[in-house]
C-alpha cells in the first residue's frame, strides 16, 4: 500500500500583498513558493505548517485557517503528494532569509506566475478571492500538467 505523503503549505497574505519565498534547494527549488514541508511525526497538520513557517521564513504565526487541499500525482511515482493549504495575515516576527528559502513581498496584482509550480495560477485566484479549493493534479516530470481537476468548494475533503 501507498501512503500519500502529507505536506503543508503556507500562504502569508495582507489585503494587497502575499509573502513568498524563493526556493533555494531541494523540491522545488528556483520556484516561489509559499512556506511548508512535511508533517513530522507526532505533530499535527495545523502544528507542521506553523513549524514549517517559522523554521523557514522567520515568522511566528498567530493563527493559520486551512483553505485548499491539493493532491499531486507525479508520472511514474506511486506516492502522492496531500498539500494542506493554509493562509494568515497575524503574525510576529519580520521575514529573513534561510538556507531553505529567501521571502519576498508581491502585490497581489504581480504574483510571479512564470517562475512558480504551473498549477498555482489555477488556483490562486480562488485563494486569493479568500474561497476553499480542492483539487487533483498529475504532472509529467515537473513542469507539464497532463489533467487536473480543481473546484471552489464550501468545506475541505476530510
Ligand atoms: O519539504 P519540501 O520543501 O520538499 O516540501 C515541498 C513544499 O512544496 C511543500 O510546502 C508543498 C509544496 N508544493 C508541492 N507541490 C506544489 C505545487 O504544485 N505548488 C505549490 N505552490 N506548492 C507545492 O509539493
Amino acid at each position: 500500500m501507498v501512503v500519500n505523503k502529507v505536506l503543508t503549505l503556507v500562504m502569508i497574505r495582507e489585503a494587497r500583498r502575499v509573502l513568498l519565498g524563493m526556493k533555494k534547494r531541494g523540491f522545488g527549488q528556483g520556484r516561489w513558493n509559499g512556506f511548508g514541508g512535511k508533517v513530522e511525526q507526532g505533530e499535527t497538520i495545523l502544528q507542521g505548517a506553523l513549524r514549517e513557517l517559522h523554521e523557514e521564513s522567520g515568522l511566528t504565526a498567530r493563527h493559520l485557517t486551512e483553505i485548499g487541499r491539493l493532491v499531486f500525482r507525479f508520472e511514474g511515482d506511486p506516492q502522492l503528494l496531500e498539500v494542506h493549504v493554509f493562509t494568515g495575515s497575524t503574525y510576529s516576527g519580520e521575514p529573513v532569509e534561510t538556507d531553505e528559502m529567501r521571502p519576498c513581498w508581491f502585490p497581489v496584482d504581480k504574483i510571479p506566475f512564470d517562475k512558480m509550480w504551473p498549477d498555482d495560477k489555477l488556483w490562486f485566484p480562488i485563494f486569493l478571492e479568500g474561497k476553499l479549493f480542492s483539487g487533483e493534479f498529475t504532472f509529467e516530470g515537473h513542469d507539464k500538467i497532463l489533467d487536473y481537476t480543481l473546484s471552489q468548494v464550501k468545506k475541505l475533503p476530510m
